[in-house]
């Protein structure tokens, strides 16, 4: 059976990079990129792109059924720092969009789907060091609750219909093409762009609070490596620990420092604390690891010269 890719919020941080590297892979014309807004210039000049409400059952079931899609990669949510402030919407737009795709899987109108989860799974009652991939998971934001409810949801598609549906859970994902909008890991993109711009940044978290992150290349290498492995060796179907580096705000600045020295950060933390207190320090992946040959490649070093590299550009 041929592929045929669908990405829906491909304007977005992960999707902009998951559709030019997924046209790369699969080629231009086999990748269709939607999103309920126009994108980067780029990646919308590229290839097909469409505007698609990932609400909208009928105009989902049209796109899949006029390009014969094969599998859809559903990467439009609400984040958890804009959740916290309009929860109904966050919940209708991650909840019905997850819904929309997983009922057209079970009817058979398409054979895969990657749905990504987040570390917001987890809450305060969750062990925080290597937080194993079965722990305690009571989430307090609205986003993680979200999340975490979709994450029943696939495994139940999976159990009870056979969906073929692939998840992994993203620490804070760290890019220099699109801006993260909303998230509370936001701040360790923002710190590269007012670094280069201001020399200075004022963070909204505090100099210790120490988050799972990735640089978005091992982000997309694992989206793409998970929806290609075999069948039989995705064991956890509502969705995967995942893991590369953990730093706090203090150290994202300390590893500024050895390109911009004059560099200055300072602290004011405000409602995002909350979150980001409410979620695990470090992730243990192992069974990611073990099940479909997940590994990464960057570490806060590499990923410094890199932003900041391509950010002077
Ligand atoms: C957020 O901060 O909301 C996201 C996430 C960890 O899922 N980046």
């Amino acid at each position: 059976m041929k592929k045929r890719i669908l990405i829906i919020g491909a304007s977005g941080q992960i999707g902009t990079e998951l559709s030019v590297r997924l046209r790369s892979v699969y080629g231009n014309y086999k990748v269709i990129a939607s999103d309920i807004i126009v994108g980067d210039e780029a990646m919308m000049k590229e290839g097909y792109f469409e505007i698609l409400d990932a609400m909208d059952y009928e105009a989902v079931e049209d796109i899949i059924m006029r390009n014969e899609i094969t599998d859809v990669y559903l990467m439009a949510a609400m984040l958890s720092a804009t959740a916290e402030k309009f929860p109904m919407k966050a919940w209708n737009l991650n909840m019905n969009s997850l819904f929309n795709v997983l009922n057209l899987a079970k009817e058979g109108k398409i054979e895969k789907v990657f749905w990504p989860s987040s570390i917001a799974v987890f809450g305060p009652t969750t062990p925080t060091i290597k937080t194993p991939q079965k722990a305690i998971m009571e989430p307090s934001t609205v986003y993680g609750i979200s999340k975490q409810t979709g994450e029943r949801w696939c495994e139940y598609y999976y159990n009870n219909y056979g969906v073929d549906i692939r998840s992994i859970r993203y620490p804070g994902l760290i890019s220099y093409t699109t801006i993260p909008g909303g998230g509370t890991t936001d701040y360790a993109v923002d710190i590269f762009h007012k670094a280069l711009k201001h020399g200075k940044y004022i963070s909204f978290l505090n100099a210790e609070t120490t988050l799972p992150m990735m640089y978005m290349d091992d982000a997309i290498n694992a989206t793409i490596g998970i929806m290609k492995a075999p069948k039989d060796s995705i064991r956890i179907r509502s969705s995967y620990n995942l893991s590369a580096m953990s730093f706090n705000p203090k150290e994202i600045a300390e590893s500024i420092k050895k390109h911009i020295p004059e560099f200055e950060i300072s602290y004011e933390p405000d409602f995002r604390q909350k979150i980001a207190d409410s979620w695990p320090q470090s992730i243990d992946d192992s069974d990611a690891r073990n099940d479909w040959g997940w590994k990464h490649s960057y570490s806060l070093d590499e990923m410094t010269k890199i932003m900041i590299e391509n950010l002077k550009k």
